[in-house]
């Protein structure tokens, strides 16, 4: 029997899985396997080659689908984000250090069993870093990515060591062994900001004040940010992640001088993105009612992030700084999610 190549995105009903799907299936050059534990989104659905509903943790389903289909990349987006993650660590460590290495392993397999590189794209996290208390965070400024390793979460003590993971089993897997075979699997990793969508509204993270109080404003809902109005850390819009993500896949192997990459695009505090939404929804309600365990968690991570090495090595460059995320890609959108017509109108309800 014949396997079809495919991309296998895990997590795919995500905000992260939903722009990528719809990029992927865009540029025609990919057949996807979509992997959640939730049914896939009726939106995304018809642009896979199959929607599998299941656990990364279930490795007979992980075992099929090696079977089934020819992996050619692997974009692993299952996790518990970091605020889910304080919940329940251990949940949240299974989920985001046993998936991935099951995934990794069967990555691995793949690749030898073939004889070629099973790409692996892996999002980790500014969360992968953690900075002891503010005025060392001012100071700090933009971190390169071996700096300030220190993870205060389990969410960021996951993905760090997941990083290390992909490195482990990219270069060194069974390294004892009489015989390596050729092949296994190639891991790339960016570590992404806060992200945000026009599309989707984010959960279980703690950067998700940003997009909630867009979204708040737009749907005419007063919005309580649980975090200062001076606190500031690295966001991207959608767009970039996704591009993002995309550059280091379809980058030369012999381009990259790491697995692990920074990306970045703006910076804004909570109070200057609210006054941002205000001219945007005039009448919106924001308030500052910081919530202390969620504010410490920011409060670790950095301000910026020097993201040098990925526009060096595949070209990273956002295309959306503050201004042009809100002008051209939050407000429009959003507006026309919530059925705004006119500038300036604050809309109810969805
Ligand atoms: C979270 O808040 O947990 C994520 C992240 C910064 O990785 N959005």
């Amino acid at each position: 029997m014949s396997r079809k190549p495919v991309v296998l995105i895990t997590g795919a009903n995500g905000e992260v899985g939903h722009g990528l799907i719809h990029a992927l299936a865009d540029s025609g050059r990919y057949d996807i396997v979509a992997l959640d534990l939730r049914e896939l989104d009726s939106a995304i659905a018809p642009r896979c080659v199959d929607t599998v509903v299941g656990d990364i943790l279930d490795e007979n389903l992980l075992g099929r689908l090696a079977t089934e289909y020819e992996i050619s990349t692997i974009f692993h987006l299952a996790a518990l984000l970091s605020t889910r993650a304080e919940y329940n660590p251990e949940q949240a460590h299974r989920v985001n250090v046993e998936g991935t290495l099951s995934l990794l392993r069967m990555a691995v397999e793949e690749g030898r069993s073939r004889g070629t590189w099973v790409k692996f794209l892996f999002p980790s996290s500014i969360a992968a870093y953690g900075l002891p208390d503010l005025e060392t965070k001012r100071q700090a400024g933009r971190v390169a990515e071996h700096e300030w390793n220190t993870p205060t979460t389990m969410y960021g003590c996951n993905k760090l060591y997941c990083e290390s993971l992909g490195r482990y089993y990219s270069q060194h897997y069974r390294r004892l062994a009489p015989q390596s075979a050729p092949g296994g699997v190639d891991f790339r990793c960016v570590r992404f900001p806060g992200l945000i969508s026009a599309f989707t509204v984010p959960s279980g993270g703690t950067s998700d004040y940003l997009p909630e109080m867009i979204h708040a404003a737009a749907r005419g809902e007063a919005y309580p940010c649980f975090v200062r109005e001076d606190t500031r850390i690295t966001f991207m819009a959608m767009p970039d992640a996704i591009r993002a993500l995309l550059g280091l896949m379809e980058a030369p192997a012999d381009a990259l001088t790491s697995r692990v990459y920074n990306v970045g695009a703006f910076s804004p505090t909570a109070g200057e993105f609210a006054e941002h939404v205000q001219r945007a929804f005039p009448g919106a309600e924001i308030r500052f009612a910081p919530d202390a365990p969620r504010q410490g968690i920011v409060d670790s991570w950095p301000e910026d992030v020097d993201d040098g090495r990925a526009r060096h090595d595949w070209g990273h460059e956002p295309e959306y700084d503050l201004e042009r995320a809100l002008a051209e890609y939050l407000v429009p959108n959003i507006r026309k999610r919530y059925g705004c017509s006119k500038e300036g109108e604050v809309c109810m309800g969805e």
